[in-house]
């Protein structure tokens, strides 16, 4: 490496030194010690090698003596030895096969060993030919599974999820806006101005006079590791991190058809070219042309829409899913804003696998303008996460009404986040769940369950009238692990005579409902939340993921229970049952 590896790519090294010693059967404390190493330096809000500049390398958590050594010879050398050797002994491709979804280490042992494979490729091939059914524990199933793993494994590597892609694109920006000091604005466009829950590439546009110094500046920004196109108006580089980015640089006079443009979506711009045909117009990047050929110049986005007779629409709506028709009817929705939320209805804390206090967790809450703040920890089934008892239950009770003396102008509620079991009964019997002032049901294991038992466990807690809240409905790690078989559609139905409301869960590895459900179930009068699942203070920050989910599925303050004064709420709750 000529350059500092980037935190992601040290992760990726000691994430490929745990699979290697997964594979070999390894301790598995060793192997968790190397992904969680891998984790931290993940989180680390400056690169590791400043800290290892510093000689602070062992000041994070997770990194003893033998891994800083590991490091230190990394950041010296460009080389790890150590997993030199361990390459030596796995090969590459059989350690890449635990990138798949379906596939454990155990299972890559067995198809490495007994079938000799050594790549995604020649296992897709005998999964194909139904040759992994030979082996223990295996069968048609598995196979299929393998398959779809595959298949998800190799969509993954073609888009990105927004909440990688955004703080990437968001430090280019303000990276750019420190070295050059002429430029007149800048902006994300594309994909993550319209907020869609995966990126292929990030656009981003500058209005300047001069173009040259911004492109040269770009070049030069430090996450930049391969100049893919240079040009006097456009540049495309690759990020450490392997994201592609397109620079485009326009004067400030074409700024908003350029803007415009480049936000698309590319059917959204094409149904506006044609109605811009329509009133004698033709529009592209740069302007506004008339038939006699004289340019109309657009400073603002809103200009562009002004010509074509049309209110601006927000880029969430830009999909051309009849926003085009909607604006031109006075119908466009007041999307809902992170300003409209009053609180949190999903939170964890130390009591289970959050990393804050109640307290810690109310305060930051309450900082951010919060009215109040729902705890819902884990039941007791979901032991992994050191879910609660019944009796710790109305211990936490205890001290929230402890804490609850404090504020006057705030207020936590006691909830839980109750696992729905296997057989589609709760955690809880009705009458402790009856104790509660708000109820969040989900499902985080048996997520592979067929269509109808997963449905019919989903159904049973839409219709438990206790249950409050569905939390992350479909169950999806974007990039990470499909949705379940779950229904949908069927859920929202049911959700929509019992009157259970729908979580929009807003961590961008969930974004879950999706944009097109929750427009499906504000269509059918379901009630929605947007939650942030927080298990630390700073995950408060996430609200902004699912509020964009939100708007682009259409949805406006009235659609949103937390977007309710507290009064409002605790009334909501109160009706549905739980509520004491
Ligand atoms: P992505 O990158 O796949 O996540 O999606 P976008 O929407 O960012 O697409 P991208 O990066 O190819 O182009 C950015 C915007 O530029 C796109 O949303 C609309 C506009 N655009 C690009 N190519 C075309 C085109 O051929 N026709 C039209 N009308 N617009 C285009
Ligand atoms: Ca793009
Ligand atoms: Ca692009
Ligand atoms: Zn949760």
């Amino acid at each position: 490496m000529d350059q500092a590896p980037s935190n992601k790519q040290v992760a990726a090294l000691l994430r490929r030194i745990a699979g290697i010693l997964d594979i070999q059967g390894e301790n598995r404390f060793k192997v968790m010690a190397y992904r969680r190493a891998a984790d931290n330096i993940e989180a680390l809000p400056r690169d590791l090698a400043d800290y290892w500049r510093e000689g602070r390398l062992r000041e994070i958590p997770g990194i003893g003596e033998a891994l800083s050594e590991k490091l230190d010879e990394l950041l010296r050398t460009g080389r790890m030895s150590y997993l030199e050797e361990l390459e030596q002994q796995v090969p590459p491709g059989v350690v890449e096969m635990l990138e798949i979804p379906e596939v454990g280490p155990k299972t890559a042992r067995l198809v490495w060993e007994r079938l000799g494979i050594t790549s995604i490729e020649q296992l897709r091939e005998a999964a194909e030919t139904g040759r992994l059914r030979q082996l223990p524990g295996m069968g048609a199933k598995t196979e299929q599974r393998i398959l779809a793993g595959i298949q998800a494994l190799t969509h993954r590597s073609q888009r990105i999820p927004i909440g990688e892609a955004r703080p990437v694109a968001l430090a280019l920006l303000s990276g750019l806006r420190a070295s050059v000091s002429s430029l007149v604005k800048t902006a994300v466009a594309g994909s993550l101005r319209r907020w869609r829950e995966t990126i292929g590439d990030v656009d981003l546009l500058v209005a300047a006079e001069d173009p040259e110094p911004v492109m040269e500046a770009f070049t030069r920004l430090p996450d930049v590791a391969e100049v893919i196109l240079r040009g006097s108006t456009k540049t495309s580089i690759r990020t450490r991190d392997g994201l592609q980015v397109d620079l485009r640089v326009v004067p400030p006079e074409r700024w908003g058809t350029a803007l415009q443009y480049f936000t698309g979506s590319q059917a959204h711009n094409i149904a506006l070219r044609e109605r811009a045909l329509k009133r004698g117009l033709s529009l592209s990047e740069y302007a506004l042309k008339r038939e006699d050929g004289k340019e109309i110049l657009c400073a603002e986005e809103e200009e562009v829409y002004a010509a074509l007779e049309l209110p601006w629409i927000p880029p969430e709506l830009r999909e051309n899913r009849g926003e085009i028709e909607a604006a031109e009817e006075g119908r466009l929705p007041r999307l809902i804003e992170v300003s409209d939320l009053e609180g949190e209805l999903h939170a964890h804390s130390t009591w289970s696998d959050g990393t804050a206090t109640i307290e810690e967790m109310a305060e930051a809450a309450r900082a951010r303008g919060y009215r109040y703040l729902v705890i819902t920890d884990h039941s007791e089934s979901l032991g992994v996460t050191g879910g609660l008892t019944v009796e710790r239950l109305r211990e936490q009770r205890a001290e929230i009404e402890r804490l609850n003396k404090r504020w006057s102008d705030f207020r936590l509620l006691h909830g839980i986040e109750v696992e729905i079991r296997a057989d589609g009964t709760l955690d809880y019997p009705d009458e402790v769940l009856a104790e509660l002032d708000c109820v969040v049901a989900s499902i985080h294991t048996g997520l592979r369950q067929d269509r109808e038992q997963i449905t019919a466990r989903a159904l049973a807690a839409v219709r438990n009238p206790h249950v409050d809240i569905l939390g992350h409905p479909s169950g999806r790690l974007l990039g990470r692990r499909e949705e379940s078989a779950v229904d949908l559609e069927v859920v929202l139905q049911t959700a929509a005579e019992t009157g259970v409301a729908m979580e929009i869960n807003a961590h961008p590895s969930r974004l879950d409902l999706d944009d097109v459900h929750v427009r499906r179930a504000i269509e059918l009068g379901v009630p929605l939340v947007i939650n942030c699942d927080a298990h630390s203070p700073a995950d408060f920050d996430l609200i902004e993921y699912g509020v964009a989910t939100a708007r682009r599925g259409w949805a406006a303050p009235e659609h949103v229970l937390n977007a309710l004064p507290l009064e409002r709420l605790e009334e909501w709750l109160r009706r549905r049952g739980s509520g004491g």
